[in-house]
């Protein structure tokens, strides 16, 4: 277990200007002094309002959705993680399951935008999960293990730089979620196989993501080897993400 726990939320393609500042307005007036790390994964086009905003404090970090797998050049809408930097952002989520499926992103692929974020200065919260089909197969170890397997090839002894989200594909967006012995026992195995990777795991965070709300995070977050979550739908209510915040001790 990893020393503190990290609380992401993921808007994915949600917000305006309004309801953005009212948002993290709301998170600001609540938040106090949380023992965990806090971070906010915003559209591109947001992170200039949410650096302004977050601007006074240090404690909610800026998050982006993804990077690019190159550093600069003809890459038409890519953003890279140079970029991101200006921008005073910290993290950037890669191969969240949604880029994989309707982008068709390869594990090759995210491997390579672990890279180029580390190399940038960011840490990636690279994102691995299997799909309901992979799970009634009895896939799900197999399917997060090779997942993983390319970024610690790519990334060698920086992985214990980087930040792992295990969010099971059918537990995104559906309101089913994992059962906490579900999430713990492939937490156990990212767990393990970071392990064999580098001597710095247990500084490793694997973070839980797949319908984590208020409800569910304090049970979750209780497993040894839950050190946080990506937050979809809570995050964009701030007395739910408040919440789970608080559960995050
Ligand atoms: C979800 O909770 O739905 C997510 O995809 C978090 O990244």
């Amino acid at each position: 277990m990893s020393a503190k726990k990290l609380i992401a939320g993921n808007w994915k393609m949600n917000g305006s200007l309004a309801a953005n500042q009212t948002l993290v307005q709301a998170l600001l007036a609540g938040i106090g002094q949380p023992t965990c790390d806090v971070a906010l994964c915003a559209p591109f086009v947001y992170l200039p309002q949410l650096q302004a905003l977050l601007a006074d404090t240090s404690t909610v970090e800026l998050g982006a959705q993804d990077l690019s797998q190159h550093d600069s050049g003809a890459y038409t809408g890519d953003v890279s993680g140079a970029m991101l930097r200006d921008f005073g952002v910290r993290y950037a989520i890669v191969g969240h399951s949604e880029r994989r499926q309707y982008q068709g992103e390869t594990d090759v692929q995210v491997a390579i935008k672990a890279k180029r974020a580390l190399a940038a200065g960011l840490t990636p919260i690279v994102c691995v999960g299997e799909t309901l089909r992979e799970r009634e197969e009895g896939m799900t170890e197999f399917i997060v293990k090779r997942q993983l397997s390319a970024v610690i090839h790519l990334n060698g002894h920086c992985i214990s730089e980087i930040v792992v989200a295990y969010e099971p594909v059918w537990a995104i967006g559906t309101g089913k979620t994992a059962t906490p012995d579900e999430a713990q026992a492939v937490h156990a195995v990212l767990r393990a196989q970071l392990k064999a990777a580098t001597e710095h795991a247990d500084r490793v965070r694997i973070l839980y993501g797949g319908s984590m709300n208020a409800a569910n995070a304090a049970e979750l977050l209780a497993q040894p080897d839950i050190d946080g979550g990506l937050i979809g739908g809570a995050s964009l209510k701030a007395p739910d993400f408040l919440k789970i915040i608080a559960a995050a001790r």
